[in-house]
């Protein structure tokens, strides 16, 4: 099998087991449905399910293929039908906490090199909910970029202002506006497509990740719709993750818009969202210091001061607390169920072992 023709990435190319290959074929995932998933080999897209010891070995959805895996799988009936056995290596995982109540990590994506964040220029523009995205991308290790659409929108000086405001807050982070409707800016975007890696577009819904895609395809191969007029909100249009090869071999995944974006132990990506912050910290009094009411907390002067936002802080500390909640919830979660997965194999073999 030609591994240069999967695009596999280079990162990957001497972590394969070539004994495996006797066996098993090497793909990539690019959908993940409700029961089935849709692998990508050399030729086609088929779709594909886990065997029965994988399922098995599952412990936490970490465990489980996500969109832009690379598998190991076993083809069947004419390659019209596959069977996943075994992941590969991942080079990058995105994950964010599941909504709702329970404490479980969601997979977005693997291998993603570069995560494009998309705000519109109109109401959905928001720098706290940047600042979520930034420390779940930084957390995985990946560039981030941010992606403001719809600047049709608005003046030319509404948006240097926008522009100016995130530069401070996040100076070392690429910004591009662009404008799906009259194509300004899009060219800067096709700039970073480069072929081989893999790009995945995250934002609300509304803000024109598919239009965007269906633009950089030259085809309107995927559904898009107008946002409500009441609320500008987006309808969720786009309902599964999944990944498109570009003509020029740059790999693209469109997502379906998120209502909220929680974290679970992201404390290295809040580390350098927030280096301004975490630089502070150093000068602090105490060394266990919480910058939460401390006498002599470089953090809080900086805040009073005014050279650091308010709301910035706020968002720090908030964040900072939410995901170590979420991390110890997720970890006692875990024990428990360790626990219990090592009570029902055991009584599996038991049975087993009865039946001999
Ligand atoms: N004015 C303007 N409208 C745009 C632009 N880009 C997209 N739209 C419109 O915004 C609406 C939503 O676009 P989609 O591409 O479906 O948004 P999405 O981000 O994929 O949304 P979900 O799939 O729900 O997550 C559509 O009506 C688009 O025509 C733009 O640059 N300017
Ligand atoms: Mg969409
Ligand atoms: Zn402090």
């Amino acid at each position: 099998m030609n591994l240069e023709k999967l695009n596999l990435i280079p990162w990957l190319r001497d972590k394969v087991d070539p004994e495996k290959l006797h066996d098993y074929k090497i793909a990539r995932v690019t959908a993940v449905n409700k029961d089935n998933f849709v692998l990508n080999n050399e030729k086609n897209e088929v779709f594909a399910e886990l065997t029965g010891k994988f399922l098995f070995n599952v412990e936490s959805s970490l465990d489980t293929p996500t969109v832009g895996d690379w598998v190991y799988a076993k083809y069947f009936d004419d390659d019209s039908f596959a069977v996943i056995h075994e992941l590969l290596p991942r080079k990058s995982i995105l994950k964010r906490k599941t909504s709702g109540k329970k404490i479980e990590f969601q997979l977005i994506a693997a291998n993603v090199d570069t995560a494009f964040i998309m705000q519109s220029l109109d109401s959905n523009y928001n720098l706290q909910r940047l600042e979520r995205y930034l420390a779940m991308i930084h957390e995985a290790n990946i560039c981030p970029v941010v992606l403001l659409s719809k600047s049709d929108l608005v003046s030319l000086e509404q948006l240097d202002e926008k522009i100016v405001a995130m530069h401070s807050a996040m100076p070392d982070v690429q910004v591009l506006p662009f404008s799906n409707l009259n194509g300004s800016g899009v060219d800067a975007i096709r700039e970073h497509l480069v072929p081989g890696e893999t790009f995945c577009l995250l934002g609300s819904s509304g803000v024109g990740k598919t239009t965007l895609l269906n633009k950089l395809l030259g085809e309107n191969l995927f559904k898009t719709q107008a946002v409500r007029e009441k609320d500008e909100r987006g309808r969720h249009t786009t309902s599964r993750r999944h990944l498109i090869v570009l003509k020029n071999g740059a790999m693209v995944i469109d997502t379906p818009g998120m209502r909220e974006l929680g974290n679970i132990g992201v404390e290295s990506g809040l580390q350098e969202t927030f280096s301004d912050i975490v630089e502070l910290t150093n000068q602090c009094r105490f060394s266990n210091c919480t910058h939460l009411q401390e006498d002599g907390c470089a953090v809080l002067s900086a805040v009073e001061e005014g050279s650091i936002s308010q709301k910035r802080y706020h968002n720090y500390i908030q964040m900072k607390k939410e995901s170590a909640f979420n991390k110890r919830s997720f970890l006692e979660r875990r024990r428990r169920g360790k626990n219990f997965a090592r009570l029902y194999k055991s009584v599996q073999k038991d049975n087993i072992k009865t039946r001999k």
